[in-house]
């Protein structure tokens, strides 16, 4: 795709590897995985150019779907390119991985991603850089790390267990269990569970509500939840204030909350 930053609806602005395609509804921009042939296999170009979208998004993008071409999310790590690493490059590979899932997680928008086929291996460690996962029927996770005689290098090691728990990070990298998507909805694997196909829409429904919220909102739950969330109590009870008095103070909350009082705001609504 070519660099187009000037254009008011632009779906990226830098140019990215043929394993990956930007596109754009209004506020809300699609990444997609598009080498299926390779079960969307991540090799550093198509790592990197992820890290490059997010760094990078164009103006007026309040929320990112990351979806996937083909029968399978992720099968990760693209093998072919490790089998020859020295121990420096295969630092150096991690860490820019590292950076490019932590350009994902505390980019500037919130990030859904759509699960299906195999989210294995580097795309787990991908979807658990996200900030929703919608997983559909025929999703299943897997860490064939410790069958490939390898060890998570994607950041799977800090995300993973904040996400499903150490215990069960260990059965499956020591055992190679899989764990399917009905048990990975309940386990909290991914928040959300549709039918075979469903991913997309459900995906682009959630992002126009998550791309409508404040911004301050947004910027709020991306960025000080994680945190606070792992602060000893005290310094979040501190950080929380702070954000909240932030996040009050902004014109945005203001209108939403005069909205509310003269009743032209949306009540809470459960169905
Ligand atoms: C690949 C890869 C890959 C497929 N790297 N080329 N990940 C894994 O250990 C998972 C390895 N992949 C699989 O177990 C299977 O491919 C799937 C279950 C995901 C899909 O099976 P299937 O039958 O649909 O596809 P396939 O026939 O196995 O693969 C189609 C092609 O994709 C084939 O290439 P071809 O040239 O023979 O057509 C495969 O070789 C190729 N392919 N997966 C390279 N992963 C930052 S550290 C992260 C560490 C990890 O992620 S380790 C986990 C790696």
């Amino acid at each position: 795709m070519s660099a187009n930053s000037s254009a008011p609806e632009a779906a990226c602005t830098v140019a990215l590897p043929g394993s990956l395609r930007a596109a754009r509804r209004g506020a809300v921009g699609v990444l997609t995985l598009t080498r299926p042939a390779k079960r969307n296999a991540l090799d550093l170009h198509t790592v990197l150019g992820i890290e490059d979208y997010f760094r990078n998004l164009p103006a007026g993008i309040g929320c990112v779907v990351l979806d996937a071409e083909g029968e399978h999310f992720s099968a990760g790590l693209d093998l072919s390119e490790v089998t020859e690493s020295e121990i420096e490059e295969g630092v150096a590979h991690s860490r820019h991985w590292h950076r490019a899932f932590d350009a994902v997680q505390y980019g500037s928008v919130p990030v859904i991603a759509v699960l299906h086929g195999a989210v294995v291996g580097g795309g787990f460690e991908l979807a658990a850089a996200t900030h929703i996962r919608i997983a559909d029927q025929s999703a299943y996770y897997g860490l064939p790390e410790g069958q490939r005689g390898i060890f998570v290098g994607g950041g799977g090691a800090v995300r993973i267990p904040r996400l499903i728990g150490v215990p069960m990070m260990m059965d499956m990298m020591l055992t190679g269990r899989t764990i399917g998507a009905e048990d990975g909805f309940r386990l909290g694997y991914a928040q959300y569970l549709v039918e075979t196909g469903g991913g997309r829409a459900k995906a682009m429904e959630l992002a126009d509500k998550i791309a409508g919220n404040a911004p301050m909102t947004n910027f709020a739950l991306i960025h000080a939840l994680p945190r606070i969330a792992e602060a000893d109590p005290q310094t979040g009870l501190v950080m929380e204030a702070l954000m909240a008095a932030i996040a009050v103070g902004s014109h945005e909350a203001k209108s939403r909350l005069r909205d509310f009082l003269e009743k032209r705001a949306g009540k809470v609504v459960h169905r």
